[in-house]
């Protein structure tokens, strides 16, 4: 039986595509001029990602790219979102190499010939190593130093790529990476990751100035939101737990982003960690830059119990990484207890409904919300392969539909979403993790490197090209 989002009518110049981001799936780890990334050199560190695993070879893409690239076409996608690698295009972070560049020009040019949109982000978590040594996002000087880098890449791009992402999911590489440690660089030093918030949020805000200079037309950030939800909204306990992570989660980052402010909460909260005194004069201005879009990635929400003595830990939570970090914000007592939802390999919960709230409420708690981009959405499965070689991954497949439907509820409630893309076209290194959690719509045979479309892919592929049958049915519509 047909899911019923293929039978949904989508607003004209709707964007289908699908993520990656260089770490997880380039390898050449040290070729072509690259040398190590943050997360290089976190591989090494005894039992920072399971089983020992690293991003040397990741699945190849390196060599494959045009193998790949034929891929994203046979599916249909409008646009391919990938990043840049900086430890690739500045290695060292000494000067741009041209061996680096040329590696995403010729993406560019293969994506262009197959008449995909390339649709790039700048900072993906892959620090170089160097930049790390000297203080990584904790010094506000990499701020600067990620501007030089921004304009390395749109020298070399800004005449073929018009869709340009700042950063991915910076509550990742600050308050993971710098806080619970889980993440690269693996620090646990709760001032140090308030700073890298603070600081990437400025090379944010300086780089959108910087490339807008430049003649960049569509510029945007990717954030990865949840939904806070008290567990027991009744109760006042509870109910402070969930602001607290929604301001750590969510606020810290939209609001000076969007607003031009932090929220005053959070500003409380966080004056121990030193978050006022890291504000100069001026920063806000930067760091609130008109933007085009805002990317939006959203796998699953948390329910918020302020009752952790009672809770017995997390082991229900899928957000292990958070309560990790819980110590240094002052959120010792933070729990995520199950709401006993269908959960996925990573443990996240499944709620499809939740994504349809999240792109409701920006719409509503944001006034003059630049447009949204799903730039991510997905789920990891443990997947097998079939006798004949196919992957029949049903849940995935019903996750992907069932997340694309809840966006299609969001827009007949007035989110102005533009756009979809599934994470990830490939199954790759899933940092932390290391190859273990699948996500690919594509399968990868870590053996052979050999790619499979999995039936999910089938089955978005089976969507875009509805979706596109549907608009062409609109009278006006720019396709028909
Ligand atoms: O693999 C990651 C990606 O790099 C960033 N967003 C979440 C994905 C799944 O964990």
């Amino acid at each position: 039986m047909p899911h019923s989002t293929y039978s949904r009518q989508w607003p004209d110049g709707f964007i289908w595509g699908s993520a990656t981001a260089a770490a997880q799936i380039e390898g050449a780890g040290h070729e072509g001029g690259k040398e190590d990334s943050v997360w290089d050199h976190f591989a090494r560190i005894p039992g920072a990602i399971a089983k020992g695993e690293n991003l040397e070879q990741a699945v190849d893409h390196y060599h494959r790219m045009p193998e790949d690239v034929r891929l994203m076409k046979e599916l249909g996608l409008d646009s391919y979102r990938f990043s840049t690698s900086w430890a690739r295009v500045r290695p060292g972070d000494r000067a741009a190499n041209p061996e680096g560049l040329d590696f995403y020009s010729r993406l560019v040019d293969e994506l262009l010939e197959a008449g995909i949109l390339p649709w790039l982000t700048l900072y993906h978590w892959d620090l170089p190593q160097a930049l790390e040594e000297k203080g990584g996002w904790a010094n506000r000087d990499t701020a600067y130093r990620f501007v030089e880098y921004a304009n390395d890449v749109y020298d070399v791009l800004g005449d073929r790529v018009q869709h340009w992402t700042t950063f991915n999911e910076p509550f990742c590489s600050s308050l993971l990476g710098y806080g619970s440690g889980v993440h690269a660089p693996g620090r646990q030093e709760p001032r140090a990751a308030i700073a890298a918030v603070h600081h990437q949020h400025l090379a944010h805000g300086l780089a959108v100035n910087a490339l807008r200079e430049r003649g960049a037309q569509n510029l945007g950030i990717t954030l990865n939101l949840s939904n806070s939800i008290p567990r027991d909204p009744a109760d006042p306990v509870d109910l402070d737990a969930a602001r607290r992570f929604d301001s750590l989660q969510n606020r810290i980052f939209l609001d000076p982003i969007l607003l031009g402010s932090y929220p005053q909460d959070t500003l409380v909260d966080l004056a121990p960690f030193g978050l006022p005194e890291l504000i100069l004069p001026g920063d806000l201005e930067v760091i609130s830059a008109p933007l085009e879009f805002l990317g939006v990635n959203h796998y699953h929400d948390d329910l918020i119990s302020g009752h952790a003595d009672h809770e017995g830990g997390d082991g229900h939570s899928g957000g292990a990484e958070r309560v990790a970090a819980s110590p240094w914000i002052g959120s010792e007592d933070i729990a995520f207890p199950s709401r006993g939802l269908p959960r996925t390999a990573m443990d996240w919960e499944v709620n499809p409904d939740g994504l349809r709230k999240l792109l409701v409420r920006l719409g509503e708690e944001y006034p003059g919300l630049p447009p949204l981009y799903i730039t991510e959405n997905g789920a990891a499965y443990d997947d097998t392969v079939e006798p004949d070689g196919s992957v029949q991954d049903t849940e995935r497949t019903g996750f992907i539909l069932d997340h694309i439907a809840a966006v299609g509820e969001a827009l007949d409630q007035g989110a102005d979403v533009r756009g979809y893309f599934v994470w990830s076209l490939l199954d790759n290194f899933e940092w932390s993790w290391g190859y273990g959690k699948r996500f690919g719509i594509v399968r990868v045979d870590y053996g052979t490197f050999e790619r499979t479309v999995k039936a999910s892919g089938h089955a978005y592929a089976r969507l875009i090209a509805a979706a596109k049958q549907h608009a062409r049915a609109l009278p006006g519509s720019r396709s028909a």
